[in-house]
């Protein structure tokens, strides 16, 4: 096909084409996502779902004028290709290139910034109020997983949508996936709607449609047997006031633009359901939508290879850990919202599926429904990642600590998580949480002392969170019992002079490398809150000097917590406060990044002699000392 020898620049040229030229250009597109994301890494099966669904969106609607609101955004490297990015899409997700996300300031054509998921009914709605009340004749659209369609938020956008009359188009992107196989009520419904009525439609218009389809076809013809005829009533779509239209198939680009073309002329709420499947085109991603969900780099004529590496991530720590206080307690109940994999929670679901509680992308419910749990006497888990517990802070203030529940919050992704950058950042949780009365914050230096520490928060009598980062740590090896370690307790790393350096987290390590020359003491803190005031104290008398270390924002972080506790025991000492200042971190490798905000040995080095030129250690020759 000639227009594909040159690569479309804008949709402006997309809309050019013949209509029958675009079943080629999905081929072609797909083909270069494959080998783009097989270079890079990043999201792969969610969006080689959305090749067709793409091109025919951008073909009907006058985009960028026009808005298109993706919902998580991990869909939206088709959408990157076709609007003027292909020639930077080998820079995704590194430090100062391509967003793997939606992002308003990379381009026009991203209507809305995205990467937590649900908002995209929202915001379209916002878009398409406004062109109403300026009296524009643009037209927003929002598309969705069935996924995202989990959460809460959706419903309390539909239910206002529905309720307006605002040309707003809402696109379920259906593949039957989250992450995970989906869950809950809503998608026994979704596949009961999209089998019944895609059976029937199918049988009407012919049996084509189908060749390209999921396997839907099959189950549709299972439950025709079984009902012997298609009933169907209004959807939960129409009740809530939108047009339904659909189910679809999302891989046929001719008929989508078919189907779009006449819904975009229509007035008010529109539903559109589309049937795509996770990782079509690649068969090894339609065989496992879940490990292509996010893969790293890899070589598209083989496949993923199996990670070789023997060192314990955080994450897996954790998961042995919640397996083994299971054994050991029954009242342990663990829930996810929407995050086995990630929360390493795989394990724990074979083994004791009564007490794994998958409950959707619902971090909201998440808290709430542990809660309750704990009101009964169970010791409810909650696996959640850093930036995705922001979404619960009101249940986490209002359900889970006023009432002084024990609900024991594994907090992944504590820190900078990398590639997918300040969406996912868990920078703010020590901040927000550490306000919170009744609340304890954790934050282990280490693997082992990670499964010490879940032990520790687990024996408590109230609300506790366990933070910790992506990937490994020093690699410490992992004890195998459920020994804790003392609650609010921290301890002596290095015993140096003048300066004392009180590490947070993992950045221990970087402390103690700092403190060489330096001839430091280092405080493994271990608990943002409580502070360990006697350790505090017997520190804060011994020495002249303070630096704070922590993976978290500075403002409201623990470095603060240490500042006021200093202040109420009456010493006025110079203290530096290290973390991420009042801005935004950037996406990228993720020891790239720590170098860029100084939170490393350099770091301290550097920060010192910035703020404390005249600064000598005590011991000024320690090195030398060692040598001799
Ligand atoms: C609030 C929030 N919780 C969890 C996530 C993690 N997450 C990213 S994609 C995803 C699954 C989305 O499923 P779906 O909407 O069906 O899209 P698909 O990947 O299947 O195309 C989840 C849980 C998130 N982005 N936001």
């Amino acid at each position: 096909m000639d227009a594909l020898r040159e690569w479309i620049q804008s949709p402006t040229q997309l809309r050019a084409l013949p209509p029958e030229s675009l079943p080629a250009l999905a081929q072609e597109l797909r083909q270069r996502l494959i080998q783009s994301v097989s270079q890079t890494g990043g999201h792969f099966s969610s969006n080689l779902g959305t090749v067709e669904l793409t091109i025919a969106l951008h073909y009907v609607y006058n985009t960028p004028q026009d808005r298109l609101v993706w919902d998580v955004g991990h869909q939206t490297y088709a959408h990157k290709m076709l609007t003027g990015r292909m020639e930077r899409m080998h820079t995704l997700r590194q430090r100062g290139g391509l967003s793997g996300f939606p992002q308003r300031e990379e381009s026009v054509y991203d209507a809305f910034g995205t990467a937590h998921s649900s908002t995209s009914i929202s915001a379209a709605l916002g878009m398409a109020m406004a062109a109403k009340l300026t009296d524009s004749a643009r037209k927003s659209v929002a598309i969705i997983g069935d996924g995202a369609l989990t959460a809460g938020m959706a419903y309390e956008a539909m239910n206002n949508a529905g309720a307006s009359d605002c040309d707003l188009l809402v696109v379920l992107n259906d593949n039957d996936m989250s992450i995970s196989p989906p869950v809950g009520a809503l998608n026994h419904y979704l596949g009961e709607l999209m089998s019944g009525r895609f059976y029937a439609q199918a049988k009407k218009l012919s049996e084509q449609l189908l060749r390209n389809a999921p396997p839907l076809f099959a189950l549709a013809q299972q439950l025709e047997q079984k009902t012997q005829q298609f009933i169907q009533p209004e959807t939960i779509f129409e009740k809530l006031g939108f047009t339904y239209t659909g189910p679809i198939d999302g891989h046929d680009v001719l008929g989508m633009v078919q189907v779009l073309q006449k819904i975009s002329k229509e007035k008010g709420p529109q539903f559109l359901h589309v049937v795509t499947r996770k990782g079509q085109g690649y068969a090894q991603a339609e065989a496992d939508p879940v490990s292509y969900h996010g893969p790293g780099k890899f070589d598209p004529a083989v496949g993923l290879r199996p990670t070789t590496t023997s060192q314990l991530t955080f994450t897996q720590v954790f998961g042995q850990w919640l397996c083994d206080m299971a054994s050991h307690d029954k009242r342990l109940v663990a829930i996810t919202p929407a995050m086995r994999e990630g929360s390493g929670m795989v394990a724990f679901s074979q083994r004791f599926p009564e007490r794994y509680h998958d409950v959707g992308i619902a971090e909201q419910h998440a808290v709430t429904f542990a809660a309750g749990l704990a009101c009964e006497g169970l010791k409810p888990v909650v696996a959640i990642y850093s930036t995705f517990l922001q979404r619960a802070y009101d249940q986490l203030i209002h359900d889970v600590a006023l009432q002084k529940l024990p609900v024991v919050f594994a907090l992944d992704r504590a820190g900078l998580v990398g590639p997918d950058g300040p969406t996912h950042a868990g920078v703010f949780d020590i901040a927000f949480t550490r306000c919170i009365p009744n609340m304890s914050v954790a934050c282990p230096a280490d693997e082992n002392e990670c499964r010490q520490l879940l032990s520790t928060a687990y024996a408590q009598d109230h609300p506790v969170t366990v933070r910790y980062p992506r990937g490994s740590g020093i690699g410490t090896p992992v004890h195998t019992d459920l020994q804790a370690l003392p609650f609010g307790r921290a301890e002596i790393a290095r015993q140096g002079r003048g300066l004392a350096i009180l590490a947070f987290g993992p950045l221990l390590h970087e402390a103690l490398k700092a403190a060489e020359s330096l001839d430091a003491t280092v405080v493994n803190m271990r608990w943002a809150k409580p502070l360990d005031l006697d350790m505090l104290q017997q520190v804060a008398h011994q020495h002249e000097r303070f630096i704070t270390l922590e993976d978290g924002v500075r403002m409201g972080g623990a470095g603060g917590a240490v500042l006021e506790a200093l202040q109420d025991m009456g010493v006025h000492k110079p203290v530096l406060v290290m973390g991420f200042e009042d801005a935004f971190t950037e996406h990228g490798d993720p020891r790239e990044l720590m170098t860029h905000y100084g939170l490393t040995a350099a770091g301290i080095h550097q920060r010192i002699a910035q703020a404390w030129p005249s600064f000598k250690a005590t011991n000024a020759t320690p090195l030398l000392r060692k040598v001799v």
